[in-house]
């Protein structure tokens, strides 16, 4: 019988390492074959499906409703789906998990690395920007970052690298017999 399909929904801070994490997985799994696999990437996402949203909680909540949707169809008819936003707000990750789990299975993975080293990383200059103020409704400076309190996985990339990253969460993916 063919596996179930699932989503793999990655949260946490600007630059935790979620798109990293989320881009090794997604080259692993497409390594092993068997189902399709899909890449709802944050930035992309903003791009191309939410490219009128800004950060407010309602544009915030809007986007991830929209990830949400589209990865709760790629589950159901079997397919692979990673997912990679902040995601900031408990009440709307919990509405997606729910949608996902009608048709297949949530696999949620905090990426937990502390602000102070997302900060000292700043790979974008986003934080500085924050700091100075030039960019209002930053998660994490002047937003807030709900963490998930029973995600199925929590990672802290500051001591591990992608492919330990990455590695861990097949090895979730192989515990809970979804791989
Ligand atoms: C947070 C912001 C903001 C504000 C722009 N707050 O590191 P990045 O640059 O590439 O990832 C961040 C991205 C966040 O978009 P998401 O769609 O993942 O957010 S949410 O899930 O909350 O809808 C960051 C950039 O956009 N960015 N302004 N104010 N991140």
């Amino acid at each position: 019988r063919a596996k179930q399909g699932f989503t793999v929904f990655f949260t946490g801070l600007s630059g935790s390492g979620k798109s990293t994490v989320a881009n090794a997985l997604m080259v692993k799994l497409m390594e092993m074959g068997g189902r399709p696999v899909t890449l709802l990437d944050g930035d992309v996402v903003r791009k191309h499906l939410s490219s009128e949203l800004g950060f407010s909680k309602e544009h915030r909540d809007i986007n991830i409703k929209r990830i949400g949707y589209v990865a709760s169809e790629i589950t159901k008819n079997g397919g692979i789906a990673i997912c990679a936003p902040i995601a900031p707000y408990t009440a709307t990750r919990r509405a997606v998990r729910e949608m996902i789990e009608a048709g297949g299975a949530f696999v949620e993975v905090h990426v937990a690395t502390p602000l102070e080293e997302c900060e000292r990383r700043d790979r974008k200059g986003l934080y500085k920007l924050a700091r100075e103020g030039k960019i209002k409704e930053f998660t994490g400076i002047s937003d807030p970052y709900e963490e998930p309190k029973t995600p199925e996985l929590r990672l802290d990339t500051t001591d591990i690298d992608v492919d330990g990253a990455a590695h861990q969460v097949l090895l979730k993916l192989e515990g809970m017999g979804l791989i």
